[in-house]
């Protein structure tokens, strides 16, 4: 069986949110259409807390997207984004959430980010999704959603590592970095997983 899992489509990583990618309100559509074809449709939230440790401001003297050592971890220091409980942190408006049956939340550690749906950065602590995954014999993973560098690329790798059959649904995602986005993909396809277009599910 397939899921489709819609990574942060969250109102602070779209155009004029706190941490905006480009583009990233155009995927909204996809996303919808693309739900009506799945048995199971789950949703990540980025959910940090104020005083959370990605963010530039809680580090004196750093400024936002500088990359500094964290715990021995490389980190982007980010603006503040995804707050628990803001407008920010909240499903874009358009997104419809009636076949969304769970929610995964992550990045609330204030000592540690979490890019990828499954685990934390450093792989210490698990969010369930791959075992209520596999509970609900799901083996095939589609995904979609922001931002397709990081919290999309993560989430893929895990999923590759847990041993799903893994695909990226390119047209219903965007990048922050578009360079970055190149190499993840390269990435994606070394390690065994798919990339296909909306278009590919839909028709
Ligand atoms: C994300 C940077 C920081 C994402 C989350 O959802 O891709 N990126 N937090
Ligand atoms: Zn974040």
């Amino acid at each position: 069986m397939k899921a489709l899992i819609i990574i942060d489509v969250q109102n602070d990583f779209m155009p004029g949110g706190a941490l905006a990618v480009n583009e990233g309100d155009e995927i909204v559509p996809i996303i919808n259409d693309l739900q009506q074809r799945f048995d199971l449709v789950i949703a990540t939230q980025d959910w940090h807390p104020e005083n959370h440790a990605s963010f530039a401001k809680n580090h004196a003297g750093k400024k936002e997207f500088e990359v500094i050592d964290l715990e021995g971890k490389e980190q982007v220091l980010w603006p503040v984004h995804c707050v628990q409980n803001t407008v920010g942190a909240a499903f874009h408006t358009d997104l419809h959430t009636a076949k969304i049956e769970a929610i995964f939340r992550k990045g609330t550690d204030p000592k540690i980010d979490s890019y990828s749906g499954f685990y934390d950065n450093a792989h210490q602590k698990s969010t369930g999704l791959a075992g209520y995954l596999r509970e609900k014999e799901i083996d095939e993973l589609y995904f979609c959603g922001l931002a397709a560098d990081f919290c999309v690329f993560y989430s893929i790798l895990d999923a590759l590592q847990e041993g799903f059959s893994t695909y990226l649904v390119e047209d219903a995602t965007r990048p922050i970095d578009p360079e970055k986005f190149s190499e993840a993909k390269k990435t994606i396809l070394k390690k065994g997983g798919g990339i296909l277009q909306s278009s590919t599910l839909l028709n």
